[in-house]
């Protein structure tokens, strides 16, 4: 698998280019901010588990006729640039464009750009280009995948009163409090407008959306976390999914010759 290895005087990074997926992202002297499934498979036409999948034209099996998450997460990207900012600022540019292989499963001409910014934070600005002559639908995500002490410690803090959708049974409920995690959890947060925060016993970081008000918080917990491809059974202690969104009804419609960007920024 080809990849892009970042490094400057403030961070590191390494991107693949099957899905411009950034599996490794570090400060100097700190430990990864992305957690990754020690036995993932790095295999073509497989998406990497861990780190930060682009679920791409699709979240989830919100479109039915496309597969779980989207085509661009096993698909080629172009790298087209790397720019050197400033010693500790780099900026990747990858591009991916419809092929016939897209326009079998998604009958639109497209560009999809992600550019990565590889500094004190990490920042990815997803945007979509329509270069067909007709309206599309997207829903998306920025599926990343964050490393805690211990899945007992994490507490999502942000959330609050937000309505939410409990993908699990279907129910439309409302947050109390932080989330926490003492079973499975496959939540959409709606109205999401403000940082969000990720506390474990060691550190805090800190997620903040633009172009999205929805928010996708997942742990698989036990009995999904044997099932799950590419993860050893106990994984689950070790992370929590915490997804930059425009899910469900946060879908956009993106006009012939218009454009719609997802940045988040972490750190
Ligand atoms: O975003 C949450 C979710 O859709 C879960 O339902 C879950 O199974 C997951 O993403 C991972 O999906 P994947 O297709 O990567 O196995």
């Amino acid at each position: 698998m080809v990849i892009v290895e970042i490094n400057n005087a403030s961070a590191s990074a390494k991107i693949a280019l099957q899905g411009a997926h950034i599996f490794h992202y570090s400060r100097k002297g700190e430990k990864p901010l992305l957690w990754l499934s020690e036995i993932s498979d790095f295999e073509v036409g497989k998406a990497i588990r861990g780190g930060i999948p682009v679920c791409w034209p699709s979240f989830g099996m919100n479109n039915p006729n496309l597969p779980q998450h989207g085509f661009a997460r096993t698909a080629l990207f172009e790298h087209t640039s790397t720019k050197e900012l400033d010693a500790n600022t780099t900026e990747v540019i990858l591009i991916l464009k419809h092929s016939e292989a897209t326009l079998t499963l998604w009958p639109y001409k497209f560009e999809l750009e992600l550019k990565v910014t590889v500094s004190d934070k990490l920042t990815m600005e997803l945007t979509t280009k329509n270069i067909d002559d007709k309206t599309f639908k997207i829903t998306q995500a920025l599926h990343t995948y964050f490393p805690v002490s211990h899945i007992s410690d994490a507490k999502v803090k942000g959330l609050d009163k937000k309505p939410f959708l409990d993908a699990l049974t279907n129910e439309q409920l409302t947050q109390s409090g932080d989330v926490v995690f003492e079973e499975e959890v496959d939540r959409v947060y709606q109205e999401v407008n403000s940082e969000i925060l990720l506390t474990d016993k060691d550190r805090t970081i800190h997620i903040n959306n633009e172009g999205s008000s929805s928010v996708v918080i997942w742990n698989p917990w036990i009995e999904k976390g044997k099932r799950m491809s590419a993860m050893r059974d106990e994984a689950y202690k070790d992370f929590v999914c915490i997804e930059s969104a425009n899910a469900f009804d946060d879908f956009r419609l993106v006009e012939p010759g218009k454009t719609h960007t997802l940045k988040a920024t972490i750190y």
